[in-house]
């Protein structure tokens, strides 16, 4: 009896400290590195090189580098332009497919050293990085593995030049944040005069683990986009957008995917690689005067940030930079008007002094308070088993509620594979008209939802992948019009 007591009072013991420790990991989790990463949110592009000269968008290689002369260059300008819509960082095109270099490089004569700009003597990742460095905004860098100028290209040499380069870059600029490898590889070129086509097998040939390495040496915090070392990933178009339905899990290598599914990510997959959203602000990615016309409206920007941010993606906005060396000025007011549309959308959280329960709870060190208490560390857990629960949320006040933002505590990975919302009306629970599907939620989730008025919410969690950890919820109002 008394042994079989000592048993019980182990069993109960162990059973409560389970329950108040936190939920075991769900695999595949993200680095410290890659959480960084995801709270930037929005970041800027910067195409700017030979091809804003020349009207082009993908130069043969051959354009001459003394076409190159920007009269009015101002990275102040630029960076300016970022902290003002609120963008935490900028990555540079330092090297295009035509392969001109927008540093001194030592490696090839195609570069800013043989351009008019500045006599030769200018560096346009130098007054970057230095900016940057000032404003604190991050600093990344775009190096194009395809080299439509180098004779050497599709050869050894160019391979051990491409790092040389990357060498130069991480050497003398930085901090950097993220190192973005390029995926296109379109065959022709100049080649140094032979003016033919050259096909690569790009897995193999740039040799990407040591590109990592040299990278990594001196960066070891940088993202990688592309090649075969990626720590982050390409969301499979060029458009901005991600699915609603979004894991930040993937498997890169899995036999007979198709790219699209990056839209979407993988719910199984191995690694963990949050999607990236690139792009422009206008059609190109180089700047042309007939595209002056063509700068991206506020709303549609604004609803692209929806569909990245909100579907639990980063979002990539590319600036091309103009002849003159400066932002074109529809393009700066066009993105400061941006951010402001939705700092004015998401502005007042109308779940601050709101109170809350759940029908499931794992313990006092998770209760349903740490879902709304706007401290990210903290976070609503469920106890072992238990995918299915509901969180009722009641505001101060009756109000008008059109935006939902959720958030995973995805330290311990990615979990909720289906919820929906409910607001209660003269005593009945009704849907909201969402506009996508609610499935997913991960770093961040935005939903827009056609307004309702009410004084409670309910968030009900179908189904994870493990216990729920829900770290944030907030709720807004997004006025049709902007508010006076
Ligand atoms: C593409 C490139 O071919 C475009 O020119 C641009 O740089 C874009 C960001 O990536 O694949």
């Amino acid at each position: 009896m008394r042994k079989f007591l000592i048993f019980f009072t182990a069993v109960v013991l162990c059973t409560a400290c389970k329950q108040i420790s936190a939920p075991e990991p769900v695999l595949p989790v993200p680095t410290e590195d890659q959480l960084e990463w995801h709270k930037l949110e929005t970041y800027a592009f910067v195409h700017f090189g030979l091809n804003t000269f020349n009207d082009l968008e993908w130069g043969y290689g051959n354009t001459p580098a003394a076409t190159f002369n920007p009269v009015d260059l101002n990275c102040k300008q630029w960076v300016e332009t970022f902290k003002k819509a609120g963008l935490k960082a900028v990555i540079l095109t330092a090297k295009h497919h035509d392969g001109f270099c927008l540093w001194p490089t030592n490696t090839t004569d195609y570069s800013v050293k043989n351009s008019p700009w500045r006599d030769g003597q200018g560096d346009v990742v130098k007054e970057l990085s230095e900016e940057c460095a000032k404003a604190g905004l991050k600093f990344g860098l775009y190096l194009s593995p395809w080299d439509r100028n180098n004779a050497e290209y599709g050869r050894p040499a160019y391979v051990e030049t491409y790092h040389n380069q990357i060498t130069e870059l991480v050497s003398n600029y930085g901090p950097l944040f993220e190192f973005w490898f390029d995926g296109a590889n379109g065959g022709t070129g100049w080649y140094g005069g032979a003016d033919e086509s050259r096909s690569i097998d790009a897995k193999a040939y740039y040799n990407y683990p040591k590109a990592r390495e040299i990278i990594w040496q001196q960066y070891p915090s940088a993202m990688i986009f592309g090649g075969t070392e990626q720590t982050i990933r390409w969301i499979g178009n060029e458009d901005g957008y991600a699915d609603a339905t979004q894991w930040s899990m993937y498997s890169p290598d899995r036999e007979g995917v198709d790219y699209r599914q990056s839209m979407r990510g993988m719910e199984d997959g191995e690694k963990w690689l949050g999607g990236e959203c690139d792009v422009s602000i206008r059609p190109g990615w180089f700047y042309h005067a007939h595209e002056d016309n063509q700068v991206k409206s506020v709303a549609y920007l604004t609803d692209l940030y929806y569909r990245s941010v909100g579907h639990n993606s980063n979002f990539l906005l590319n600036f091309p930079v103009a002849l003159n060396g400066r932002i074109h000025p529809i393009d700066s007011t066009r993105v400061v008007d941006w951010y402001n549309a939705i700092s004015n959308e998401l502005k007042d959280n109308l779940l601050v002094n709101a109170s809350v329960s759940a029908d499931n709870v794992r313990g006092k060190k998770f209760k349903a308070e740490y879902a709304i208490d706007n401290d990210p560390e903290t976070y609503w857990a469920t106890k072992d088993n238990v995918v299915a629960a509901s969180l009722t949320i009641t505001l101060p006040e009756t109000e008008q509620v059109n935006r939902m933002l959720l958030q995973e505590y995805i330290r311990l990975g990615q979990r909720v594979r289906s919820f929906n919302v409910e607001y209660l009306s003269d005593g009945q629970w009704l849907p909201i008209a969402c506009v996508d599907s609610m499935t997913t939620i991960g770093y961040k989730r935005i939903l827009r939802f056609a307004e309702v008025e009410t004084n409670t919410l309910r968030v009900n969690f179908i189904d994870a992948r493990g216990p729920l950890c829900i770290s944030n919820i907030e709720v807004f109002f997004a006025p049709s019009k902007p508010r006076t």
